[in-house]
């Protein structure tokens, strides 16, 4: 038998951290002691793993002792402040916040692309997990890159409101049933009225006109590809959808590839599948990718209005893939090849 690892789970309360702890079991990580910490508000909870009922305990500066492998999903706030003292204790946090994911000592990683990232995890003990949106694109991407370079990418996102939380989950519902039974729907967590709507704002606006997760996707994207010459256009749509974001994803490459050579490609991809037959009505769905770990891509086509254009639609569970998968399996390779003896 393999060597076992003592894991904590941080903000493993909400739905994100929900997920890891079904990754974790599902995945068979070779966990010997799993530690649930949340904010003083949820401890004393209990969560089921492995069909044992587990308290959730107070997040502290203290909770790390004897602690391998900490997965944060808590918040930038809880990340800033907890991850330090998580690795001055010896633990090594994949942290799933935006807190660090810029940090030049802080590598970036999606395992289907920069595996080898993981290495620089001893500079601060911190590797970031990417935001979702970026994740799934690059999964879609980097195939690509690889072969022929990318000089630009415009994209547009169609992103599911349970990125935010169990409480914007609450809201979608709670306004579309109001609004079928003609009752005046209360808005809580976005700024505008989500059901039966879009919102093109996601995170905070910043100072050049675009919102924190549109920059997240230019910036992010742009390091787990190591090429800082890309060119980058986000726009971030909220849309009514409880899981998975799906993406419009325009591609100039460097060299010309047809659309089938894109889509053969692509099909050899890990971590993708191809769902590609429009004769068939049979193209990437959030309903289809939720639940799953690959990255759906189809539309394949080639855009005509340039040279060495191609269009993409790129569908992925947000949770699963854009969060929780991800970080369980930078887990999995942190304890397979550098924490085991
Ligand atoms: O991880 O959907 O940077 O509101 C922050 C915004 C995750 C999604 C991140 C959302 C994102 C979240």
């Amino acid at each position: 038998m393999g060597e076992l690892f003592n894991v904590a789970v941080a903000g493993a309360t909400g739905a994100v951290g929900n997920q890891m702890l079904a990754c974790l079991e599902e995945r068979e990580f070779p966990v010997k002691d799993l530690k649930l910490l949340a904010t003083a508000r949820s401890a004393g909870r209990k969560l089921r793993f492995r069909g044992a009922q587990i308290p959730v305990e107070e997040l502290t500066d203290a909770s790390f002792k004897g602690v391998d492998i900490g997965i944060f999903s808590a918040g930038g706030a809880a990340s800033l402040k907890f991850a330090p003292a998580a690795a001055r204790a010896g633990c090594v946090v994949v942290d799933n916040s935006a807190a660090w994911r810029m940090d030049p000592d802080v590598p970036l990683v999606v395992p289907e692309v920069n595996p080898q990232a993981i290495a620089r995890y001893t500079s601060k003990g911190i590797i970031a997990n990417p935001n979702c949106s970026t994740i799934q694109m690059v999964v879609a991407l980097a195939p690509i890159h690889r072969k022929v370079g990318i000089r630009r990418i415009v994209v547009s996102t169609y992103q599911a409101v349970s990125g935010t939380g169990k409480k914007a989950i609450d809201e979608l519902h709670d306004q579309t049933k109001a609004m079928l039974n003609f009752i005046e729907p209360k808005e809580r967590v976005y700024p505008h009225r989500i059901a039966f709507n879009c919102l093109p704002h996601i995170d905070i606006f910043l100072e050049n006109g675009y919102t924190k997760e549109e920059m997240k996707m230019v910036d992010e994207t742009r390091k787990i590809l190591e090429d800082d010459t890309i060119g980058i256009t986000a726009t971030t749509v909220r849309v009514p959808v409880f899981f998975s974001h799906s993406e419009s994803v325009n591609v100039e490459m460097r060299q010309p590839m047809t659309a089938r050579e894109v889509r053969a490609l692509l099909e050899a991809a890990p971590g993708v599948k191809v769902v590609d037959d429009p004769s068939q009505n049979l193209y990437p769905l959030a309903i289809d990718a939720a639940g799953q770990d690959e990255t759906l891509v189809g539309r394949i086509r080639t855009d005509e209005s340039i040279a060495n254009g191609i269009n993409l639609w790129v569908v992925s569970d947000n949770i699963r893939k854009g969060a929780a998968t991800n970080a369980v399996q930078i887990a999995e390779i942190l304890a397979r090849d550098y924490l085991s003896d």
